[in-house]
């Protein structure tokens, strides 16, 4: 059995919510990187870990691997309660809690599959930039749907930061950008910027995703 959790992930990506759990939950853990977007060789050096060939995953100390980010966050948060980075089944903020987990990963974060290559669904060269420029339109109209229904507080379910907060702040930095998402979500806008400057992120930011000059486009 190994002792730590490997994290199968790359920089800016979705594993950068699952390392950031890590941490707050001051578990061991190392990070392989991998370039799935990259295809070929690249790619296939994942087919043993997740045959979807994409980050994040994450192997467990028993040797077990999950993939897909939404289904590791809250596995995370469900097996360390005391962190309280989920509301427990009981409380009233879970249906929301994993309705909006759910809404990230399928409505939005899975649309990246063809902005980061939408030759895998569109043949002609000369159409890619309208098919991600109308993709992108997409993401935005869920940002702004999302946050029609969210009333946060300090954070997107209350007072309590919840993985669903680092999830948001990260795939909110991706296209079309975190000037678009403050636009079409300004009541979200707060909230990752309090997630944005926690001190207890600083350095996973830092290492994993870095708010380099210009990165708020
Ligand atoms: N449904 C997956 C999506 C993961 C995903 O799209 N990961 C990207 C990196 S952020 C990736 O590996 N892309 C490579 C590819 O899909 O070919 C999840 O939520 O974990």
């Amino acid at each position: 059995m190994a002792e730590t959790f490997v994290v199968y992930g790359a920089s800016g990506s979705g594993s950068v919510p699952v390392e950031a759990t890590l941490g707050l939950l001051k578990l061991p853990y190392r990070v392989e990187d991998y370039a799935p977007w990259e295809g070929g060789q690249e790619a296939d050096k994942l087919v043993g870990i997740n045959p979807m060939l994409q980050v994040p995953a994450l192997a467990l100390p028993s040797g077990e691997v999950i993939t897909e980010s939404a289904a590791i966050l809250i596995w995370l948060a469900d097996a360390y309660p005391e962190a309280r980075l989920a509301p427990a089944p009981a409380e009233a903020t879970r249906p929301a809690f994993l309705r909006w987990m759910s809404f990230v990963s399928s409505a939005i974060y899975a649309l990246y599959w063809i902005t980061d290559n939408p030759a895998r669904v569109v043949e002609r060269p000369e159409d890619h930039a309208a098919v991600k420029a109308r993709l992108f339109e997409r993401i935005a109209r869920c940002w702004e749907l999302m946050a029609a229904q969210l009333h946060p507080g300090s954070y997107l379910l209350g007072e309590d930061l919840t993985v669903l907060d680092l999830y948001v702040a990260t795939v909110s930095r991706w296209s079309p950008g975190r000037r678009r998402f403050y636009e079409v979500a300004p009541g979200l806008a707060d909230t990752v910027r309090r997630v944005d400057a926690d001190p207890r992120l600083a350095a996973c930011w830092a290492e994993r995703f870095p708010f380099t000059p210009g990165w708020e486009r």
